[in-house]
């Protein structure tokens, strides 16, 4: 009896694992990386090369970045447009699935701020390290200070805005084209920015997120906008989702955007409503007279991998990248 009993239940034990090692392969955990504007099908070749070896999310969005700051004809990294006193300062945020994060605002010569955002998380007990102290942070962790290196299209677009030197920095509206600061092309006639924001889940159910940018172009010296700010241009949570924005910084900054985003999230509401909710908010706080003078993104995830993004106005676009549907770039709705 007792070994009859015995075999039976060791078969139901074995049914139990074998159902359960079944029950995981088929809910296996398909990555996903997603990123803002045009320069995110580029940023994400690279990261999804982390994530489809089953790599870590938090290495997926820092190599994915990292290819955008190094691109001559993009917005982000040394290359960019300079503040007003002609100055290139580069802002940058990470955060991983375990609510560390790191930020850098105000770097100057240095080629990979988001990389020494990842080491202001992984080797300081600070989230944000400014200016000088963070060019000194980055120095002492062995990033080479570089010469500045302003694009053609920078210098151009600088010179040209010395002329009059008009303080009125706008943000990109593709619609407008009479707004568009500054106005550049791409050969594949594509706009492009001076941010990018990524966030991914990774093969283990983990989510990351990064962002980097030269903030607005002909900035006030000194001007810092969401994009290092953790909770306005990056937040992540892994119980529930990520998100990430662009667009005009202080008006992000106001409603605690991304962190909005992602507690929108946690209630059920599914990632594109989410970032609608909180760009409708930013209109609401703005006032939607001033709100049509600006432009605002936001993208998100959750953590069934479901996504979405929403912008302010017309001509925000996001490129998504997962298994079955490599590497697409979406034309946002839009709430204007
Ligand atoms: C900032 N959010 O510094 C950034 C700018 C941006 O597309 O996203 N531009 O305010």
């Amino acid at each position: 009896m007792q070994r009859r009993k015995f075999i039976e239940l060791g078969s139901l034990g074995f049914m139990a694992f074998s159902f359960s090692s079944f029950q995981k392969k088929t809910t296996a955990i398909q990555p996903i990386v997603l990123s803002t504007w045009d320069a995110g099908i580029n940023a994400n070749k690279a990261a999804w090369e982390v994530l489809r070896n089953g790599g870590k999310s938090i290495d997926a969005v820092e190599k994915g970045v990292m290819v955008t700051e190094l691109e001559r004809n993009c917005c982000v990294g040394l290359s960019a447009y300079p503040d007003r006193d002609g100055f290139v300062t580069l802002d940058a945020s990470i955060m991983d699935e375990n609510f560390n994060c790191g930020a850098v605002a105000c770097l100057q010569r240095i080629k990979h701020p988001i990389s020494v955002a990842r080491r202001v998380m992984e080797k300081t007990p600070h989230v944000l390290l400014v200016g000088e102290g963070a060019q000194q942070f980055a120095l002492s962790e062995g990033f080479a200070l570089e010469e500045p290196i302003l694009s053609d299209d920078a210098t151009k677009a600088y010179k040209n805005w010395l002329k009059k030197s008009e303080y009125k920095p706008i943000i990109n509206i593709e619609h407008n084209q009479s707004t568009i600061l500054p106005p550049q092309k791409l050969e594949n006639n594509q706009w492009n920015h001076d941010t990018i924001g990524m966030i991914a889940l990774d093969s283990h159910g983990n989510l990351s997120g990064s962002c980097t940018t030269s903030g607005m172009a002909f900035k006030m010296h000194g001007r810092v906008g969401d994009s290092p700010i953790i909770g306005a241009g990056l937040f992540v949570d892994n119980e529930v989702g990520a998100a990430t924005s662009t667009g005009q910084g202080e008006d992000i900054i106001r409603i605690a955007g991304s962190h909005t985003v992602v507690e929108f999230m946690r209630h059920g509401i599914h990632p594109q409503l989410a970032c609608k909710k909180v760009v409708e908010r930013a209109v609401k706080a703005k006032g939607i007279e001033k709100a049509k003078e600006i432009q605002i993104g936001f993208i998100a995830i959750n953590k069934k991998g479901e996504y979405g993004g929403y912008a302010l106005q017309k001509g925000f676009n996001y490129a998504v990248c997962t298994a079955d549907n490599f590497n697409k770039l979406i034309n946002s709705k839009y709430v204007l």
